[in-house]
C-alpha cells in the first residue's frame, strides 16, 4: 500500500490521508506521530532507493568479466568506516529523542482528565462514566478539546483499544488497570477497534468514539444515565436485555444450570401461574410472581431457591448490593424480561438485539 501511494503521488495523483496510509487526524496528539512516523518512513524511502540503485550500479560495473583478473577486495578504509557509523547515527538520535519524548507525553494522562472506566469482555465493551452512565453498545461518547482518561481493565482474556483517528493504542488486560489519554480536536465519529485477537468474535468487537461539543456531550450523557427512565412501560423487557450482562455470570436463558437458577426455568414457574412454585430452603413454598421476583433481585439473600435438580439449596453467593444498586425502575424492568423471556429470546436461544428504536428512545434526532 505504502509502495502503491508513493507511485501514485509521484504520478501526481492526491491520496486522501497521509502518504503513508495514516486515517484523519483527530486528536493533539495525531499530528507529531504523523510527523515522527513521516521522518522514519522518508529516511527508510530514502535509503531504499539508495541501496537498490547502487546496488543495481554496482551489479552492472563490477560484473565478472573474462579477461580481468580478481584483485581481492579491500579490507580496512576507515573513513569510509567513520561515515557510515557516523551518518546513522545522527538518524537514528533523532528517531530515539522524539519517540521517546512523545511516548512519555501519551504515557502520562493529564491530572485534570475527564474519567471514563472502559471493561472489555469477549466480545463487547462497556464504558462507564462518573454520573453513573452505562453505555455497552460499544459507543464512546466523548468531549471535544478535553483530555479524556480511559482506564481499562479486561473481565476475560487481554483485549486492546485501539482508536486509529487519535493515534493512541493500549492493552485491556484481566486483573490489571491501564491506562490511556487523548484530547479529541474535533466532533465527527471514529472508528474503535478491539486491537489484540481475543476469541471467535474478535473482528465484531468494533465500536465508535462519538465526539461531541462540552454541552451536548453534557446533555448525552445524563440521557445516557437516565435512559431507563424513558423506556415505557411496555418496553420495560426489552430494557432489561441491556441489563442481564450483569446477571450473565451466574443466570442462564436456555435452561442450563449456572452458579444460580437459569432464568428459563424462573419463566416457566411464572408463566404456570402459581400450578407449579418454587421452593425454598426453609421448607416453604412461593409463587413466582413479580412481586416475588422483585424481592428476590432486591433482597437475594431473603428467599433463598432450592435447585430443583438436585434437591439442595442453591448457595447465598447472589451479590447483596447488586439489587439495590440497580434502582427500582432497572429492577423492575429485569423482572420483566424475565417474566416475557420468550419475547426477549430469539429461536435459536440468544437474546434479542435491543436497539435505542424497540425502546422508543430516538426522540432526539441528532443524538447520533
Ligand atoms: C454471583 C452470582 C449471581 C449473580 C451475579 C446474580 N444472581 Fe440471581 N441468583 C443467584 C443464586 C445463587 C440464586 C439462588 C439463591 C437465591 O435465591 O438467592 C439466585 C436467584 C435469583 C432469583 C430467584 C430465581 C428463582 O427462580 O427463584 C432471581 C429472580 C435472580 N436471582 C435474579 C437476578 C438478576 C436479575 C441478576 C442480575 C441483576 C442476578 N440475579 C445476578 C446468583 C446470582
Ligand atoms: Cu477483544
Amino acid at each position: 500500500m505504502i509502495l502503491t501511494n508513493i507511485m501514485l503521488a509521484a504520478a501526481g495523483t492526491k491520496i486522501p490521508g497521509s502518504i503513508f496510509g495514516m486515517p484523519e487526524q483527530a486528536s493533539t496528539i495525531a499530528e507529531s506521530i504523523d510527523w515522527i512516523y513521516n521522518f522514519v518512513n522518508w529516511i527508510c524511502v530514502f535509503f531504499f532507493v539508495l541501496i537498490v540503485v547502487v546496488l543495481v550500479v554496482f551489479m552492472f560495473r563490477y560484473r565478472r568479466r573474462a579477461h580481468i583478473a580478481s584483485t581481492g577486495g579491500p579490507t580496512h578504509n576507515t573513513p569510509l568506516e567513520v561515515i557510515w557509523t557516523a551518518i546513522p547515527t545522527i538518524l537514528v538520535a533523532p528517531m530515539f529523542y522524539f519517540g521517546f519524548k512523545g511516548y512519555m507525553h501519551i504515557a502520562t494522562p493529564p491530572e485534570n482528565a475527564y474519567q471514563i472506566q472502559v471493561t472489555g469482555r469477549q466480545w463487547s465493551w462497556q464504558f462507564d462514566y462518573p454520573n453513573g452512565a452505562k453505555i455497552f453498545d460499544g459507543t464512546l461518547h466523548v468531549p471535544v478539546d478535553r483530555p479524556v482518561t480511559l482506564t481499562m481493565t479486561s473481565e476475560d482474556v487481554i483485549h486492546a483499544i485501539f482508536i486509529p483517528a487519535f493515534r493512541v493504542k493500549q492493552d485491556v488486560v484481566p486483573g490489571k488497570r491501564t491506562q490511556l489519554w487523548f484530547e479529541a480536536t474535533r466532533v465527527g465519529v471514529f472508528d474503535l477497534f478491539c486491537a489484540e485477537f481475543c476469541g471467535t468474535s474478535h473482528s465484531q468487537m468494533v465500536g465508535r468514539v462519538i465526539v461531541y461539543e462540552e454541552e451536548e456531550f453534557e446533555q448525552v450523557i445524563e440521557d445516557a444515565a437516565n435512559w431507563i427512565e424513558r423506556v415505557p412501560d411496555d418496553k420495560l423487557h426489552l430494557a432489561g436485555v441491556r441489563l442481564y450482562n450483569q446477571c450473565q455470570q451466574c443466570h442462564t436463558i436456555d435452561g442450563s444450570p449456572l452458579i444460580g437458577p437459569s432464568f428459563k426455568e424462573t419463566h416457566d414457574l411464572f408463566t404456570s401461574g402459581g400450578t407449579q412454585k418454587r421452593r425454598l430452603k426453609d421448607g416453604s413454598s412461593v409463587v413466582v410472581d413479580e412481586a416475588y421476583l422483585l424481592n428476590s433481585i432486591l433482597n437475594p439473600l431473603d428467599q433463598i431457591t432450592v435447585n430443583s435438580r438436585t434437591g439442595k439449596p442453591y448457595p447465598p453467593t447472589m451479590t447483596a448490593g447488586l439489587g439495590k444498586q440497580l434502582g427500582d425502575r432497572r429492577r423492575l424492568a429485569l423482572a420483566r424480561m424475565i417474566m416475557q423471556l420468550d419475547e426477549v429470546v430469539t429461536p435459536d436461544g440468544r437474546l434479542r438485539k435491543v436497539t435505542e428504536e424497540d425502546l422508543d428512545l430516538v426522540e432526539n434526532p441528532d443524538a447520533d
